[in-house]
């Protein structure tokens, strides 16, 4: 009898810890494969070139595990580097609302008083908070008057996510274009649906919901809500990954933030720590992503941290440095230029079997037979900007898409590896 009420107890317990929407629950402890990623966020730290990434941070602060001393001396590095280097954007007027955002998020993980980062332009001195809210009427303008923000959506959702975690109250009518653009289906990039973009957008549009922040009408907030949450799920491919392998970590935060039931998420989580056990993540901004989504994490925890009796047991061992001497084996590279105009031109290069796309592309560009490049520094890595002497930046909206034999990359020209011989296609696209 009485391990018969026992048992309805737990069975009680059971439905009651599934009803209360515990979202996205997995059983078994990942712990060990989650520190691996972790301490390869940190070694990033000491390996990365240029400015001090957010993104990592933010991931690093939303982790289980830490090395505050690491940490802390990341977080002074933002707000020396970056901070100048955001400050120099907006003195030349440029709209830096993604690197805005996420040094706010990156400031907020570690409850660091935003009131007191101010930045300075011309004779003014205004906080992090105000301009992040002019850069968004910025683009909320350009929005109603060219249909598209002066960035891009994924920005612009980063934008209302970061103001609405520290807790200001968005503008009715910057949430309303983001709404308007889910419903719209405006979230493309080229002709496909952008995975990450819904994702964001999904994440600020609950923070909005949670906030109770006056919007312009809350059944349509709840609408567009669903209708994220479809889109997501609907792009989830028969592996468990949502989008491709580098989206599947936003879209479960944001699966995760609007409350999605534990089956929804189990599939893509397995398949992001097979991928991390294939050593898929080796870009510090994919892990960034990721991690937090592994650990049941999304960027809308922010909002509630505290930053109290953090764990600080990650140490790094040092490694050995390992010499990858280039391979004997020779694979011959064809790649096509296509330019604005539509003119291609073809050219070839040997190169040693595993060298990057970006190592492949320097080599023909030694032969002196007419191919030239040039790339800009992102928070990914280096992004092709310049062939040929043609440009395809941000500014023209233009870029130059990558592919090989014919299917698009999902990586960039560090992170893609020459296994075989193939044809790589540099095409000036619209987008
Ligand atoms: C918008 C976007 C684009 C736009 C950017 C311009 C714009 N204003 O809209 C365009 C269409 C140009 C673009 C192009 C590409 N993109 Co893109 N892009 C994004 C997206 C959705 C948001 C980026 C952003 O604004 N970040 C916010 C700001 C604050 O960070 P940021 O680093 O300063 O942003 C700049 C860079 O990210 C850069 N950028 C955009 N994409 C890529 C890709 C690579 C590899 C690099 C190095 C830089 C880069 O453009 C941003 C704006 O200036 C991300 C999604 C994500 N999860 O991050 C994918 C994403 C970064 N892109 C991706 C890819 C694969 C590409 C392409 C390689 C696709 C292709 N086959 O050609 C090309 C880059 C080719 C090149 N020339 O080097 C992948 C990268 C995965 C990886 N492991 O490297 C992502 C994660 C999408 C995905 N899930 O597959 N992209």
């Amino acid at each position: 009898m009485r391990l018969h009420r026992m048992l309805s107890l737990v069975i009680v317990a059971g439905l009651l810890a599934f009803a209360s929407g515990k979202p996205c629950e997995t059983q078994t402890s990942n712990s060990e494969l989650h520190i691996s990623l972790n301490k390869n966020l940190l070694r990033s730290l000491e390996t990365q070139e240029g400015l001090p990434n957010p993104s990592v941070h933010l991931a690093l602060r939303l982790s289980n595990f830490h090395n505050l001393a690491m940490e802390s001396e990341h977080l002074n590095k933002m707000k020396n580097d970056l901070h100048n280097d955001i400050q120099s954007s907006l003195s030349n007027s440029q709209s830096v609302v993604g690197h805005l955002s996420l040094y706010t998020l990156a400031l907020k993980s570690s409850c660091y008083d935003l009131n007191t980062i101010t930045f300075t332009v011309g004779e003014r001195s205004e906080t992090l908070l105000t301009h992040l809210k002019k850069q968004m009427e910025q683009e909320k303008e350009h929005i109603a008057f060219s249909h598209r923000p002066l960035t891009n959506y994924y920005q612009y959702s980063l934008g209302v996510l970061a103001l609405c975690v520290s807790g200001i109250r968005v503008n009715h009518h910057v949430s309303n274009k983001l709404i308007k653009a889910a419903e719209h289906e405006k979230f493309k990039q080229g002709d496909t649906e952008s995975t990450d973009t819904y994702a964001m957008a999904g994440m600020a549009l609950q923070c909005v919901k949670d906030a109770g922040s006056h919007v312009q009408n809350p059944a349509e907030l709840d609408t567009v809500l669903s209708k994220i949450q479809q889109k997501l799920l609907a792009s989830r491919r028969n592996d468990g990954h949502i989008g491709n392998e580098f989206s599947t970590g936003l879209a479960v935060q944001a699966l995760l933030a609007m409350g999605a039931p534990v089956s929804e998420c189990a599939a893509s989580m397995e398949a992001m720590r097979t991928d991390a056990r294939n050593n898929r993540y080796n870009n510090a901004m994919a892990i960034s992503q990721v991690l937090p989504a592994l650990q049941q994490k999304s960027y809308l925890t922010v909002k509630s941290k505290e930053c109290l009796n953090d764990d600080d047991t990650l140490v790094l061992e040092p490694i050995d440095p390992m010499v990858v001497l280039p391979s004997q084996t020779k694979v011959t590279v064809t790649v096509e230029v296509v330019t604005s105009s539509g003119v291609a031109a073809l050219y070839s290069v040997e190169v040693p079997k595993g060298s990057s796309l970006l190592e492949a592309l320097g080599l023909l560009k030694m032969k002196n037979v007419g191919f030239t490049f040039d790339k800009e520094s992102s928070l990914w890595g280096p992004f092709l900007s310049v062939v040929n002497g043609e440009q395809a930046r941000q500014s023209d909206r233009r870029y130059w898409h990558l592919s090989s034999d014919g299917t698009a990359l999902s990586e960039g020209v560090t992170d893609f590896k020459i296994d075989a011989a193939q044809k790589i296609t540099l095409k000036n696209t619209i987008y």
